[in-house]
């Protein structure tokens, strides 16, 4: 049955403080039109990405009796997305889900959330790697940092890298299952110090085709951005748009958040000033940014 709004089934936590996970996904999409259906993983007072003392309640338990009843209404949903997960029991939780709703929906999406900047985040262990990758094999669309690619395929992370190996890194990702990957965050390298760049690299294994969207590094990070990022991609192709558009509406929408916040200062833990961008995503996009690469 096609939906009167589309429907987003989105496996994350709920942190209270901070603008990341479903406080940062709820509204992006769903002013680009699409419903948000949240399976809390967690509870926090904060995110993780800089404030102390944070409170934390796991919801491993409880996520399987939210499931239980969703299966009882027989419910559907266009996409599947997860992010951020707590433990490993939690990774299975997440493939019975795909492996139980995601025969109706358009497509599957895993963000292996994981690290970046060449480091793990402080709660995952080689467990959660393991874990991720097994979970990735049943994902359509996976949305990795360079750092989580190169963690993904157990490789040391390096900055210096070729357009040749990025690309063989990107196959490789998608030979263990996903027909897209989207890797964000890959060192730019045609770009010098004076003039540092960063870029989106999508492969799209059907089409066999690679696509890039680069754009300005700004020295400054926010936590939360990869879930702002991936919700405007899975929004965008939602919305029908094909894959180099939705990558570079992603690019553009981070970049102006992370511009308005950069301006003012503003302390990163707060997260991005994503309200004040949020009817940015109802605007047309002008595409003028993206190449397939050779
Ligand atoms: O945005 C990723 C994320 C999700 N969930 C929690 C986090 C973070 C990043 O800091 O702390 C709890």
């Amino acid at each position: 049955m096609e939906h009167l709004v589309k429907k987003v089934a989105a496996i994350h936590d709920l942190s209270g403080y901070g603008r990341a996970s479903l406080t940062t996904i709820i509204p992006i999409l769903s002013n680009m039109k699409v419903q948000v259906c949240p399976v809390p993983t967690a509870i926090l007072s904060t995110h993780t990405g800089g404030f102390e003392g944070y409170s934390f309640i796991d919801l491993t338990d409880y996520m399987q009796e939210h499931i239980n009843h969703w299966k009882k209404l027989n419910l559907e949903f266009d996409c599947i997305y997860s992010g951020f997960l707590g433990s490993a029991r939690q990774i299975e939780i997440v493939a019975d889900f795909i492996d139980y709703f995601g025969k109706k929906a358009k497509f599957t999406v895993v963000d292996p959330v994981m690290g970046d900047n060449g480091k793990l985040y402080k709660t995952m262990g080689e467990d959660m790697v393991n874990g991720m990758r097994n979970l990735i094999q049943k994902a359509d669309i996976i949305t990795p940092n360079f750092t989580e690619v190169m963690y993904l395929l157990g490789k040391d992370y390096k900055e210096d890298i070729t357009e040749e190996k990025v690309k063989k890194y990107l196959k490789e990702l998608s030979q263990m299952g996903p027909k897209i990957v989207i890797a964000t965050s890959v060192p730019d390298t045609n770009s010098n110090e004076l003039d540092k760049k960063t870029s989106v690299v999508a492969y799209d294994r059907e089409n066999d085709v690679f696509w890039r969207v680069s754009c300005k590094y700004i020295p400054a990070s926010y936590p939360g951005t990869g879930d702002a990022y991936t919700s405007v991609v899975i929004g965008s192709l939602l919305q029908g748009d094909s894959l180099p558009i939705a990558i570079e509406r992603g690019v553009q929408f981070i970049t102006q958040c992370i511009m308005a916040s950069y301006g003012f200062k503003y302390p990163s833990k707060e997260g991005v000033l994503l309200e004040k961008m949020l009817d940015v995503l109802k605007v047309p996009m002008i595409s003028t940014n993206y190449e397939m690469l050779k």
